[in-house]
């Protein structure tokens, strides 16, 4: 009989309880930004910010934007900019033909000389040279003709030019997807097909990542930037008066904003019926047992249990 009451509670807690508590724990962090004022390149900044707080400063919103305007430190007003943790992994690049990774080094790649070169980094999509048969990186609103895969894997060339997000389209409806090249023998075919200059699928995401691992949602690029300036700009520094940012050469000496995790405490009451003799002081401890091992599996550590009984009868236990 006591076995089945107990099931009963873990019902609840499970049905009603530990999802709002788990929902309500999601974002239990908030995030403290300091101002070094220190110049370093983006990597020391990466490794100082690292070792002292938690990372780089990482923007979500605008009110993260203005708490670090306000976090400005230091009496050099002249040069103002600091790095955050925003940059650009220029070896990560992606196929359309099931999303596949693509890492710069580690595969078959055909690029010419000097590319990719991330041109005013506005390049972002894949062309083949007509006369060589080898890679560019181009504006993905460039115009040529799109290389299709179809689902036997043969490669079909199209002569009608178009932005490589059409030629995409256009392979997706006619065939399967715009073609992935995986060695020489399939550039080669390719290169067999082509009349002009042809869109495969190797493409990218720029700024796709923070350095604390979390995916940018919002952006403050100041205007004309990022440029890419020179062709080697991919880290990012905030302006400290306009608080907006730009692109400069990892290698550049910037002021750093790290950001520090600050763990919120939170209170929740639960409220659960049951047959179960809550009175019974073993009964209780089982019960806070239960919870405490339930919400650790859930991710919540530190948790405090404060037990109150209907008649007023109450323990407490410490996890
Ligand atoms: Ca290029
Ligand atoms: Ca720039």
């Amino acid at each position: 009989m006591k076995k089945l009451m107990w099931k009963n509670i873990i019902f609840f807690l499970r049905a009603s309880c530990l999802s709002g508590l788990v929902g309500h724990h999601a974002s239990p962090i908030t995030k403290l930004y300091h101002h070094v004022d220190q110049k370093m390149s983006w990597t020391d900044a990466q490794r100082y910010c690292r070792e002292q707080f938690h990372d780089l400063a990482t923007i979500d919103n605008l009110e993260d934007l203005e708490r670090l305007q306000a976090s400005r430190k230091g009496s050099d007003y002249d040069i103002d900019t600091a790095w955050i943790g925003l940059y650009d992994d220029r070896t990560r690049w992606q196929w359309s033909y099931g999303n596949q990774d693509y890492k710069m080094g580690q595969h078959y790649d055909n690029w010419a000389g000097p590319e990719p070169n991330h041109a005013y980094a506005k390049q972002n999509c894949t062309m083949i040279i007509q006369n060589t048969g080898e890679w560019d990186d181009r504006s993905c609103s460039d115009l040529a003709g799109p290389v299709c895969i179809n689902a036997a894997g043969n490669y079909i060339y199209v002569q009608e030019i178009m932005t490589w997000y059409n030629a995409r389209k256009y392979c997706q409806s006619h065939h399967t997807e715009l073609a992935i090249v995986r060695d020489a023998t399939e550039n080669g075919k390719i290169y067999a097909l082509m009349s002009s200059y042809a869109w495969i699928g190797l493409h990218r995401n720029p700024w796709s990542h923070w350095s604390d691992g979390s995916r940018p949602t919002y952006f403050n690029w100041q205007t004309g930037q990022p440029n890419n300036y020179i062709g080697k700009q991919n880290c990012a520094a905030m302006n400290f008066i306009t608080a907006d940012y730009e692109d400069f050469n990892c290698q550049d000496l910037n002021y750093v904003a790290c950001q520090e995790l600050q763990k919120q405490r939170s209170t929740f009451r639960i409220k659960i019926s049951t047959e179960a003799d809550m009175t019974n002081p073993e009964v209780q401890r089982q019960f806070v047992e239960l919870l405490s091992a339930k919400m650790a599996k859930e991710g919540v550590t530190g948790l405090q249990i404060h037990l109150v009984v209907k008649d007023g009868q109450d323990q407490k236990s410490k996890k």
